[in-house]
């Protein structure tokens, strides 16, 4: 009874505060997962896994969208849910949703937590042939965030994997980063379904607006879309 109406209480600062989905993962689904530092789910039970839809904004990939609008808002709602957790007793920090650990060097393609794995196992989605979290209402256009606490509450079901045939991303990548390989849960080896430095390096060089893409994600047919 209490972890149904933390959920109620969280999800209520959550929506009101303008994120569009919520969820709970149990980091037991995720146990294993490579984290920096590496001891950092130690003392959490949950992942709070927070979405923002980004086809609700006036055309928003036409410009930096994620850290004019998304980011800002995820920063914003986490702060309100630690605070909101802390007061009642229980641990909770939040993470970073542009976590990057380095600007550049091997550190440069991790952060402290994969924010796609929370949000699958919290039951909203899944990782699609995109290498991107493909959420069930939204599809993978979306920003994500999370929160890790030890507050008593209860957990989603993991998503299965929806990809199935398609491979619409990987035909509209421009830069041929994506292979269109199928896996269930998440890929054993990132590098066959996405080469990092062919995406990077479009979002860097050549990409019209330098710094982002959407490319992968537009073409996604899963989750309501605006148009
Ligand atoms: C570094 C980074 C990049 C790098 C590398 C991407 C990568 N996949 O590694 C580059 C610059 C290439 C990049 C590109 C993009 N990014 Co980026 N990126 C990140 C960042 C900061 C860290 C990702 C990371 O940790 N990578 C390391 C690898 C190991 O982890 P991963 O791919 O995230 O997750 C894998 C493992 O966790 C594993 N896994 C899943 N479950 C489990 C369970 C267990 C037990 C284990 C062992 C493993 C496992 O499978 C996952 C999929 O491969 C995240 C924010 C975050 N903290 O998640 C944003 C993030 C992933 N990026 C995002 C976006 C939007 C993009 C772009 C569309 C560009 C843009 N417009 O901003 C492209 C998409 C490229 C693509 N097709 O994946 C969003 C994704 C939203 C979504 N729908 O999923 C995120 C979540 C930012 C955010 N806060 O919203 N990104
Ligand atoms: S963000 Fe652009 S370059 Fe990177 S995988 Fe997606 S479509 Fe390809
Ligand atoms: S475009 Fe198709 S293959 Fe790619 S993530 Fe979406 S559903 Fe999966």
């Amino acid at each position: 009874m209490a972890k149904t109406s933390n959920n109620k209480s969280i999800e209520r600062v959550a929506l009101a505060n303008g994120i569009d989905l919520i969820g709970v993962a149990d980091l037991s689904h995720i146990d294993g997962i490579r984290t920096y530092p590496r001891g950092l789910l130690k003392g959490y039970r949950y992942g709070i896994s927070l979405v923002v839809a980004l086809d609700k904004y006036d055309d928003p990939y036409s410009f930096d969208i994620e850290d004019q609008i998304a980011f800002p808002l995820i920063r914003k709602v986490s702060t309100l849910i630690v605070d909101f957790i802390l007061e009642r007793g229980f641990r909770a920090i939040a993470l970073d949703p542009n976590d990057g650990l380095k600007d550049s060097g091997p550190l440069y393609y991790r952060s402290k937590l994969s924010m796609k794995a929370v949000a699958r196992a919290a039951g909203l989605g899944w990782i699609g042939k995109s290498a991107v979290f493909v959420s069930k209402r939204f599809g993978p256009r979306v920003c994500l965030g999370v929160v890790l606490t030890d507050m008593p509450l209860n957990p989603g079901r993991p998503s299965k994997n929806e990809c199935g045939r398609c491979g619409l991303c990987a035909r509209a990548c421009p830069a041929g980063a994506l292979t269109a390989t199928s896996f269930e849960v998440y890929p054993e080896d990132l590098k066959k379904v996405l080469q990092r430095d062919r995406c990077n390096d479009w979002l860097e060089r050549h990409s019209p607006t330098p710094g982002f893409c959407w490319e992968c994600v537009l073409a996604c047919p899963k989750g309501g879309k605006k148009s």
